[in-house]
């Protein structure tokens, strides 16, 4: 495979006005009619230069050129083009292809998922159906034709207003639909299949009915609802937060059970997995209504950012991907806590995005170059665009940005472009010159930004000090300064917030204020302070950076009950948990009994006391740093050692806080008792606190604690409480309640796949001795199979990447499993094999031992026969 380079793009040859698809779709094969209306770009030379289409895995039946069927002489075909001369500068290719949906297990292209025919053509999976320019920046009008057999296919969908129908003979019928937007290749959806529908209808603001359905199999009819119910959000949300409103008469989403990812924006024609879309109280625990809600969002609002206004090329990927995560967690955070959602964030965002930035994948938001597109579907381009954004939001105010991305909708609608035609709008609506800003987009890495602070009591003023840098990424060495956004506020000793002025301002300016930190070293002065104050730093987390202050455990035990920002009472958690598991780490590394700080035991029981604060900050506030993240934070990650220090402090503060561990406990499972399921924030809220403080009880062993959650198993009406009652039986020491409970609930839920997902992952999940010999089992299971990717996310997936002392065994069996099973998935779906390898790809992070052992797997995928494009490259560049 060959690297593509940003700086060799070239705007397309041709383009490619009207786009005319009629799909014959047959049980052992698919005929696929294309007709293109072309012409020469017309803002290039007037010559013609030979008119490249792409197409992969195609059975070229026949190709025309202006109705003259053109023979083999005329034209250039190989494993993924087909060349052929134009004559004239407006053409038409009519083209029929065969494909085989029903043996394409790479789940990219046409194909076909519980007997259901439904596409994924992102980012470039539509010339596994057609020959054609499948480039995000050529935009073209669809018509699609489809016939099936009417028995087995009733229900046929493609994107767009439907616009005519029939019946054929021999039982066969067609639909036509019709999409009257641009729109480039990688949005074009068919499904074809035995669905059913539920129906509603949403009224835009100009007052156009939209009529929405969400077409699901029939046994999952009755998991809708709360997918239908975010979606009416979510369109009410972009109507009253960005002035977006809908544009077709109809929106279809279409729930999936075999699916690479979480869902696809296709234009009209969503296409969901179905973990996406099924939700109600006794299958899906709050965790899966809140993802559902999120998703449904995030595709929904792609309908503007990504549809109308899409990406010029795969380089601008976070255009589209990292303005829509911010403005799906935007949304969220409307409507459930802004706090605990930024909460959520941030730590997956440490957790996972600062992990790939420091490993051998590490790349820019918008990346220079790549091997295979489907391998930068990544948290940088996702999670960490999205912070870009939030940050251009913090500079500029909520009000300044929604002009920005008005002009930018306006600007360029209809049209492909890039991250810098983004920023322009944002520049030219705000005045703010943001230059420097956009090294957040071309450089790789988390920058570190160190601060310092004195006080000189003599003149009362306050200086803080910043450093930043950034570490070396892969053909990056040094690093500029970047544009920090840092927000904060400055404490008395009563917590309250002071106000602030720096030395050259006239007056005070707020309580709470964003500095641009823009140079490596950098002061700010602030006047007129009277006692020594406690910074309260980076609130909200303002920008996506690795903060050190050396604050001792007294200040940061302050913080937590004192900081005014909701975030940084939870940062200051945090980090007192990181200096006190970090502690234990070294005892347990030099052999020494380990003992454990009271203040962390102290900070918590205030917590717990605190019955104003919010359940689900509670529930946040005790949850200590995972292993994921003390491993990220490590210089050299001693597995055994961090998961001994965690337990350990788990069990301590089980101990030291049983009783009020046990209140709160029981007053919310009563409260779950006495009232019916609600997929709402307060009662999430009450159900993490419970189940929190049920996972702490159970480290008692004590039978009244084991009772409890048997009776929790038993009595709850929901999957949230079943599913942690579970969990923590499968970690605790009662065998054979454990068994008889995984049992009962595998007899009960084995006709539910996403149920039994959840099923494989709790049992991977579990860090009790033997945990591979118990994967390698469950991938025995009857309900296990490697073709299904949400059945390998949730068993090999979790074991891999949240199983990591069983995971990381110091012989290398886990290291062995993992290889074995991406090898085997590299022959069937490259892209779920190359996802899974990157627990491998982070060998830099242990010791010399692991290091050869991990490095070992990798080579020997390297050398295992012909690998795919997609895990070639992350092997690759991960030994390099
Ligand atoms: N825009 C969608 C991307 C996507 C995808 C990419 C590669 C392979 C399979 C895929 N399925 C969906 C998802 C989104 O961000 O909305
Ligand atoms: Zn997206």
């Amino acid at each position: 495979p060959k690297m593509i380079y940003l700086k060799d793009y070239q705007a397309p040859d041709y383009l490619i006005d009207e786009t005319h698809l009629t799909f014959e779709l047959f049980e052992d094969h698919t005929l696929v009619h294309a007709q293109l209306v072309m012409r020469r770009n017309p803002t290039l030379s007037a010559d013609l230069p030979p008119l490249v289409l792409d197409g992969q895995q195609l059975e070229l039946l026949s190709v025309a050129l202006d109705d003259r069927e053109l023979s083999a002489a005329d034209y250039q075909l190989d494993d993924s083009h087909l060349t052929l001369q134009p004559t004239a500068a407006s053409f038409v290719i009519d083209s029929s292809v065969r494909i085989h949906p029903e043996s394409n297990t790479a789940l990219e292209g046409l194909y076909k998922s519980s007997g259901m025919f439904c596409t994924q053509c992102e980012a470039e999976g539509f010339r596994k159906i057609t020959y054609y320019l499948d480039r995000p920046d050529v935009m073209s009008k669809f018509t699609t034709t489809l016939s099936a057999e009417q028995h087995s296919y009733p229900v046929l969908l493609s994107n767009g207003n439907p616009i005519a129908s029939g019946s054929e003979e021999g039982g066969r019928h067609w639909a036509t639909w019709e999409d009257p937007f641009m729109k480039p290749a990688y949005l074009f959806a068919l499904v074809a299949g035995d669905l059913w529908c539920v129906e509603d209808q949403f009224t835009t603001m100009s007052q156009r009915a939209v009529t929405l359905r969400i077409y699901v199999e029939p046994e999952n009819i009755d998991k809708v609802q709360h997918a239908m119910d975010s979606l009416k959000k979510s369109m009410k949300w972009d109507e009253e937060v960005y002035g977006r409103e809908y544009d077709l008469d109809i929106f279809m989403i279409v729930a999936v059970n075999d699916f690479n990812m979480g869902a696809m924006e296709n234009k009209g024609l969503n296409i969901f997995n179905s973990s996406c879309v099924l939700a109600k109280a006794e299958t899906a625990t709050d965790a899966a209504h809140q993802r559902v809600e999120a998703v449904v969002a995030h595709e929904y609002f792609h309908n503007w950012s990504g549809n109308r206004v899409t990406c010029r090329d795969w380089f601008q990927l976070s255009l589209k991907e990292g303005f829509t995560v911010f403005r799906d967690s935007e949304f969220s955070a409307d409507m459930n806590s802004r706090t605990v959602k930024r909460i959520e964030d941030v730590a997956y965002l440490r957790t996972h995005q600062f992990a790939e930035d420091a490993g051998p994948m590490a790349h820019p938001v918008r990346p220079d170059a790549y091997m295979e597109i489907s391998n930068f579907y990544t948290l940088t381009i996702y999670e960490k665009g999205s912070e870009v954004l939030r940050m251009i939001h913090t500079l500029l105010g909520a009000e300044t940005f929604r002009k920005g991305s008005d002009l930018y909708f306006a600007r360029h609608d209809g049209q492909a472009v890039t991250c810098d035609d983004f920023v322009q709008a944002m520049e030219d609506a705000s005045g703010v010159d943001l230059t420097q800003f956009k090294r957040w987009y071309t450089q790789a890495g988390t920058p570190r930004l160190e601060a310092s602070a004195s006080y000189d009591a003599a003149a009362n003023s306050y200086r803080l000090e910043f450093r930043q840098s950034c570490p070396a990424t892969p053909g990056q060495a040094e690093k500029l300064p970047f544009v920090i956004p840092v927000e904060l506020a400055l404490l008395d000793a009563q917590g309250r917030e002071l106000p602030l002025q720096l030395v050259g301002e006239e007056a005070p300016v707020g309580r709470s204020r964003v500095l641009q930190v823009t140079q490596a070293e950098q002061a700010f002065t602030f006047i007129n302070l009277a006692e020594k104050p406690l910074p309260s730093l980076l609130r909200g987390f303002s920008a996506p950076v690795k903060l050190s202050f050396p604050y001792d455990r007294d200040q940061l035990m302050f913080l937590m009950q004192h900081d005014s920002d909701g975030f940084n009472r939870w940062e200051a958690g945090q980090q007192l948990s990181v200096q006190v598991l970090q502690e234990l780490i070294g005892q347990y590394q030099r052999g020494e009994a380990l003992v454990l700080d009271q203040r962390l035991v102290a900070a918590l029981r205030s917590v717990l006391q605190d019955e104003q604060l919010d359940q689900a900050m509670v529930a946040e506030m005790l949850s200590l740093p995972g292993e994921a993240y003390l491993t990220e934070i490590s210089e050299v990650a001693d597995v055994d050692a961090i998961h001994a220090a965690r337990e350990f402090a788990r069990g301590e503060l089980a101990t030291a806080l049983f009783d009020l561990l046990w209140q709160r406990y029981q007053a919310n499972r009563e409260l779950s008792r006495s009232t019916a399921y609600i997929a709402e924030f307060t009662h999430f809220a009450r159900r993490s606190l419970q189940n929190i403080a049920l996972s702490y009880l159970v480290l008692s062993g004590r039978p009244e604690v084991l009772a409890a959650c048997l009776e929790q198993y038993e009595a709850c009406d929901n999957m949230t409480e079943r599913l942690t009652a579970l969990a923590v039986l499968v970690n605790s020491p009662f065998e054979s309640e454990r068994a008889t409970t995984l049992a009962a609930f595998a007899e009960h839920f084995k006709d539910n796949p996403l149920v039994m997902d959840q099923w494989f992952s709790v049992q991977a999940g579990s860090t009790l001795p033997g945990g591979l010999a118990r994967v390698q089992a469950l991938m025995q299971h009857p309900a296990f199979t490697l073709k299904n990717p949400n059945k390998v996310r949730a068993l090999i997936g979790a074991f891999a990447g949240q199983n990591l002392v069983n995971f990381h065994a110091a012989d290398g069996s886990g290291y062995r499993f993992l290889a074995d099973q991406v090898i085997s998935l590299n022959a069937s779906n490259p892209q779920i094999a190359s996802r899974q390898l990157s627990p491998l790809t982070r060998w830099r992070k242990y010791d010399d031992k692991r290091q050869a052992l991990m490095k070992g797997e990798l080579e020997r995928i390297l050398a295992s026969g012909e690998l795919s494009s997609d895990v070639y490259e992350v092997v690759s560049k991960s030994l390099a």
